[in-house]
């Protein structure tokens, strides 16, 4: 017996909401995005004082802004156990994007735009201006502290630091 076409109308059309809630969860609740503001000598997200803990949890899709918004140069690093050469903070021991699959994309100081998919980051040098974007969910093996930081001769010193922890 054929399927009346009422019938076949109406399942058609709630398959069509269905998918198009379904979409709309995947635009709106899957990655989380954090916008982290950096300047003389902080690290900053919305809502939360100047070097405060910044937090993450582990398993959940980020998109991770970071903006330099101060007059100078910010090498900023991800990681744990400060490495110190001639008494100068110089790098983190252990790097918390070592071996994490990240998609960074972002517009440089003079406006150019540009993507690079990697799964290790050491450091990103931003100028004033820069705006980096890093994709990324970080593994469970994770959790636990971490630091961001930045490494310009100086800058760790005058206190351009904030503890990072991933739930
Ligand atoms: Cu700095």
């Amino acid at each position: 017996m054929p399927i009346p076409t009422t019938l076949l109308r109406t399942v058609t059309a709630v398959a069509t909401i269905l998918a198009l809630l379904i979409g709309t969860a995947v635009a709106q609740g899957l990655e989380r995005e954090v916008t982290i503001r950096v300047g003389e000598f902080y690290f900053q997200v919305d809502g939360q004082e100047a070097n405060a803990p910044i937090e993450l949890d582990a398993v959940m899709p980020y998109r991770v802004t970071i903006v330099n918004e101060g007059s100078m140069l910010h090498r900023v690093k991800l990681g744990r156990g400060v490495v110190v050469e001639e008494g100068v903070p110089f790098a983190y021991h252990e790097i918390l994007f070592d071996a994490v699959p990240l998609r960074i994309t972002g517009t440089t100081a003079e406006g150019a735009t540009f993507r690079i998919d990697t799964t290790y980051l050491t450091q990103l040098d931003l100028a004033p201006g820069a705006s980096i974007e890093i994709a990324f969910t970080l593994p469970s093996t994770t959790r636990g502290d971490w630091e961001i930081g930045c490494f310009i001769p100086g800058h760790y010193e005058a206190g351009h630091h904030a503890a990072l922890v991933v739930h």
